[in-house]
């Protein structure tokens, strides 16, 4: 099938430094033994929050891949839809996850109702002000630090900004970008409720036991225990 063309509007100079990123990105972010597996492996080592974040496929491979991890995840782990709330709606996924360009929160919770999850990439305190008034269950706070999986994370705000935003708002704060086991203790330090790590995990040699080595890391600061 040929490949789909992800933003058919692109200039040709973005394609080139596209291409030059996704060189790089395909050549750090490798996916071991495949997406599927990996959700299961990191389940199973104890990961409570799952999104799925896929830019290339039609709708109906999403909306097929979303409904295999939601089986994996029944139960165990928490599941959002990154962007697309209509795959979110069309498996009944626990939630989304949206950023500032997309619909409004307000909007997104009109259709998705109470009883869903739906959070917010902010970048700074006054945006996570915003997105707790929205209504936003938790924001995703990033880039921590610098990272090659998404091309316009723009440089890493460092972890103390972890601190500006956890003191100004309520609700959870969920870490992103370029975190990896030994910088993980800063960004929990810094007061993250949880984080997400997506090269440092799906790269590895064993998704399980990287999953349960930053688990058993979090717990240690956190002082609730270790995975096993
Ligand atoms: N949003 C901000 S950074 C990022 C996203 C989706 C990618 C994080 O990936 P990694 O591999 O954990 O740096
Ligand atoms: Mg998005």
């Amino acid at each position: 099938m040929e490949k789909k063309n992800c933003n058919p509007k692109e200039t040709s100079s973005q394609k080139a430094s596209d291409k030059n990123h996704l060189t790089l990105k395909n050549s750090l972010l490798k996916a071991k033994k495949g997406t599927l597996s990996d959700v299961k492996e990191s389940v199973e080592a104890g990961c409570k929050i799952v999104q799925y974040r896929e830019k290339c496929k039609s709708t109906g491979e999403m909306i097929d891949e979303a409904a295999e991890i939601k089986k994996i995840c029944s139960g165990r782990a928490i599941f959002l839809i990154n962007d697309r709330i209509d795959v979110s709606l069309a498996v009944d996924a626990d939630g989304v996850h949206i950023g500032q360009d997309d619909m409004p929160i307000e909007t997104a919770r009109k259709i998705l109702g109470a009883n869903k999850i739906i959070g917010l990439t902010v970048h700074n305190a006054d945006e996570a002000i915003e997105a707790e008034k929205s209504g936003a269950d938790y924001v995703g706070l990033g880039s921590i630090f610098d990272t090659f999986t998404k091309k316009d994370a723009g440089k890493g705000i460092g972890p103390a900004s972890i601190r500006e935003v956890r003191n100004a708002i309520k609700i959870s704060v969920v870490a992103i970008g370029g975190i990896n086991k030994e910088n993980c203790r800063s960004v929990i330090e810094n007061g993250a409720d949880s984080l997400v790590a997506i090269s440092a995990v799906v790269c590895s040699d064993d998704v399980k036991k990287e999953t349960r080595e930053f688990i058993d890391i979090i717990r240690e600061i956190k002082g609730t225990g270790s995975s096993k």
